[in-house]
């Protein structure tokens, strides 16, 4: 078996959500989006899919070369080799691309033998509880706009829709008056209040506070019994996080977007700048790195916590020895309606039950049940 062909195809969508000038999504005017969706085909015609964010350019020029003629099943090799081109190519080879190709030769993968992902990695699980992950805050009224809207939506996630956790991510630039360590810590203890004691609770707060910011809200959510913290410095000062952890008995949890894949995780752990492990798939390139960061994680008996929802990163935690605690279901916000499957889709990705547990596709591959007349009728 070999890969004979590696297609990208375009299709627009309409989307509700609107991006800030710094890329935080926000509930808005429903507008045209488009949506890319690659292909990797075999010369017996297995099929693997991933929509991911890739270009057209580097899909002809960089990755179609390189996986035509390969075998798919040798896709440990395929993604070093993607990795090693990325040196003096990052630009046109950014992890994203990495991500989308390794997804869809795992899907390829398990279309081929009949069998999900998460088997193939060597399954502990077929579901997982989510936690429910809101959107970033804003200054819509009834949104995510002041402390008791995040009281109030809490309180809807929680007792009605059934999530067993929340995490905040509360107020950034370009919002006027952000951030601000005060409405972060009231917004975190009206949450708090609302939900009572023993529901887990998360703040991923504004990504670029002084360490004695951090350290303000760390002290503040230890007195609330948070579940942990995630990246309220840039990522790139580990020791800043090191310190941090240092100062606080509140589990830190990192790193989330910091470049490096599994070698800058591995360096965090060493260097004692976090509690609890974080990475996703789109974060480090695919599958194949995340799973051996979970790995990692577990030979250091810590926790893992998957960044971001998605099929690859939840066949990547029903696939964890030392479990992820929980599934990133989201980005959430009262305006908008979650559980709505996408146009291109026939069925959701991360179909949650009324218990809080979302449920891994036990069908080939990665799961996706693709739309594809929708797909076909909106290329671009
Ligand atoms: O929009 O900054 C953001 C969110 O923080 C997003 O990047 C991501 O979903 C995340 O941080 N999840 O924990
Ligand atoms: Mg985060």
């Amino acid at each position: 078996m070999k890969i004979a062909d590696v297609s990208l195809q375009h299709f627009r969508y309409r989307s509700r959500t609107v991006r800030d000038e710094h890329g935080h999504g926000h509930p808005g005017e429903e507008h045209d989006a488009t949506q890319a969706l690659l292909t990797v085909t075999t010369d017996d015609g297995a099929r693997g899919h991933y929509l991911g964010g890739v270009e057209r350019g580097v899909v002809e020029h960089v990755v179609k070369p390189m996986l035509v003629g390969e075998d798919p099943f040798y896709h440990q090799r395929i993604w070093r080799a993607l990795s090693e081109r990325q040196r003096l190519n990052l630009a046109a080879l950014p992890d994203r691309v990495l991500t989308a190709v390794d997804l869809a030769l795992w899907d390829l993968v398990g279309n081929v033998v009949g069998q999900p992902v998460h088997r193939l990695l060597g399954a502990t699980r077929d579901t997982v509880p989510a936690y429910a992950s809101t959107m970033v805050a804003d200054d819509l009224p009834g949104g995510l706009d002041c402390p008791e809207s995040f009281a109030s939506y809490a309180t809807w996630c929680v007792r009605e829709r059934g999530y067993p956790a929340f995490k905040l991510h509360t107020w950034q630039p370009p919002l006027p008056g952000a951030p601000s360590v005060k409405r972060d810590l009231a917004a975190c203890a009206a949450v708090r209040e609302a939900l009572g004691p023993d529901v887990p609770l998360m703040l991923d707060p504004y990504h670029y506070y002084s360490r004695l910011d951090a350290l303000e809200l760390a002290r503040g959510l230890e007195g609330l019994h948070f579940l942990w913290m995630e990246e309220p410095m840039d990522e790139h000062s580990m020791s800043s996080y090191v310190w941090l952890c240092e100062q606080t008995s509140l589990p830190i949890c990192g790193p989330e977007t910091a470049e490096g894949k599994m070698y800058a995780r591995a360096e965090w752990i060493k260097a004692g700048a976090c509690d609890m492990l974080r990475g996703g798939v789109g974060d480090v390139g695919g599958i194949t790195p995340l799973i051996k960061i979970a790995h990692l994680a577990e030979s250091f008996g810590m926790h893992m916590e998957v960044h971001g929802g998605g099929v690859g990163n939840l066949h990547v935690l029903c696939a964890m020895a030392t479990p992820g605690l929980y599934y990133e279901r989201g980005l959430l916000h009262p305006f908008i309606d979650y559980d709505a499957t996408p146009a291109w889709l026939n069925s959701p990705v991360d179909p949650m039950d009324a218990e809080g547990n979302v449920h891994v596709s036990t069908g080939p591959g990665l799961g996706m049940d693709l739309n594809m007349d929708y797909i076909r009728e909106n290329i671009i």
